[in-house]
This record gives C-alpha cells, structure tokens and sequence, in this order.
C-alpha cells in the first residue's frame, strides 16, 4: 500500500486531500497539532495521526521515526495568512510567524522525510502553495513574501535532486473558500474574513485542490507536474474578480 504524508491535515485542503489519498489506495499519516481532529479523520479513513508542529524540529523529527524508511508522497500543506496590513504598518511578528510555519515548517519537514522519498525509489513531493507566491498585493506583504518563499524552495529542490526519484510539485491555487484560511488572516473576525468571498458565486472549495493534488500523484512517475495555478472561474486574475451583487 502506498503511503503519503499530510501537513496541515486537520482541517481544509489538508484533511481533504488526507481524504481523496485514502480513497485513492494510500495509508494516509494525517499531521497536525490539534490531535483529536487528526485522530477523528484517521480512524475516518483508515490512516494514522501524528501530532507534530511543524517548526519544532524535534517533533518532525519524532514524525520521520514514525513514517519509517519509505514514504511514497510528501503534502507540505500545513501553512497560512496571518494579517492584511500595509508593510509600512506590518506586524512583525505576523511575518516570523508566517516564514515559521509556511517556510520553515516546510524546510524541516521536506529535510526530513526526503531519504524516505528517495528510498521509495518513486517518490512525489508536493508543496502547497499559492498565487500569492507568483503575485503581489497590497496588505499582502507577509503572506506573499513567505509564499514566494515557498516557491523558490520548490524550484530549487527541483534541480537539487535532479537524477533522484523524486519529483517536485508546487500546487498554487487562488480563491479558496475553506473553515479557516480567511478567518486565521482576519484574527477571528467573521464578517471580514466572509468579505472575501462576497458574491463570488462559487469559489475554489478544498476537495476541488485535493483533486489536483491527486491527479499529480497519480501520473505515470516520470511525468513531473511543475507547477499547477488553480483559480475559480469567478477569479481571472488576483484583482480581478467577478463578484453578483
Ligand atoms: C490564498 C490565495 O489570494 O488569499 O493562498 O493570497 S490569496
């Protein structure tokens, strides 16, 4: 049985591709700090929980020992907006926070699981990341810096282990409509975080980026999917959004 690791798996596109991985054949490690939500989705499909933070290294270090010598797909998922101010007013400690978990929670993970990918013999790297690692925009200084972050490091493992069995996807998707992302960068505040999506008919939702991680996945092991932008049809460029009144 193929095995696959999510990041970021207790909720939004990281529980939903823990879902479609499953139903695909794989055992799903379902990764994230808040355990009975991982635990509730692992005995859901059959996989496995393990707590971990991914910035304590120590904890990544107890998922690698937990995964074992081979790991067929590695989601770096786990991530996220904190905040919309303008850099001339940002909170910098917003911006550590979000280069922790979206940078360098990646790093640690994707170092210690790679001999795991490698000796799979087939492995699939997939990073999570966004438009706003391709785009800027205002109020977006954090997030797109730590996302362009994301992106350098998928490109550059992609040459790095060129000649290894291992290929690297980055997955960028736009508008997203999930439980959380909105609701993290607003600090709880429903109506603004809701804002976002106003008369957007039908935004991206997380089984639509689960799908297209899958179907990366899923191809013959020497096709290597680059980079896949997703966006709602609603949405044809970052600024430009087609909203109904
Ligand atoms: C989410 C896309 O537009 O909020 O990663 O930056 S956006």
């Amino acid at each position: 049985m193929p095995t696959a690791v999510v990041t970021g798996a207790s909720s939004g596109i990281g529980a939903a591709t823990a879902r479609a991985l499953a139903h695909q054949g794989f055992h799903v490690f379902c990764v994230a700090r808040r355990t009975d939500r991982i635990e509730t989705l692992a005995a859901e499909i059959g996989g496995t929980a393990v707590t971990c933070d991914v910035t304590d290294e120590t904890q990544v270090a107890a998922l690698a020992e937990a995964v074992g010598p081979s790991l067929d797909l590695l989601l770096n998922n786990a991530g996220g907006a904190l905040g919309v101010d303008p850099v001339s007013a940002a909170d910098a400690d917003d911006w550590r926070r979000m280069f922790e978990v979206n940078v360098i929670g990646t790093l640690l993970v994707t170092k210690a699981l790679l001999p795991a990918l490698v000796a799979s013999g087939a492995g699939t790297l997939v990073n999570l990341g966004s438009t706003a690692g391709h785009i800027t925009y205002e109020g977006g200084g954090g997030y797109t810096a730590a996302k362009h972050g994301v992106t350098a490091m998928t490109e550059t493992l992609r040459l790095e282990l060129n000649g290894q069995p291992v290929r690297v996807t980055e997955i960028a998707p736009g508008m997203v409509r999930t439980d959380e992302f909105s609701l993290n960068r607003f600090g709880g505040d429903e109506a603004r975080a809701d804002a976002i999506y106003a008369g957007v008919r039908e935004p991206l939702v997380a089984e639509d980026v689960a799908d297209a991680i899958v179907w990366v996945a899923t191809r013959p092991h020497h096709v290597n999917v680059d980079l896949m932008v997703i966006k709602p049809l609603a949405q044809a460029a970052q600024h430009k959004v087609h909203r109904e009144s």
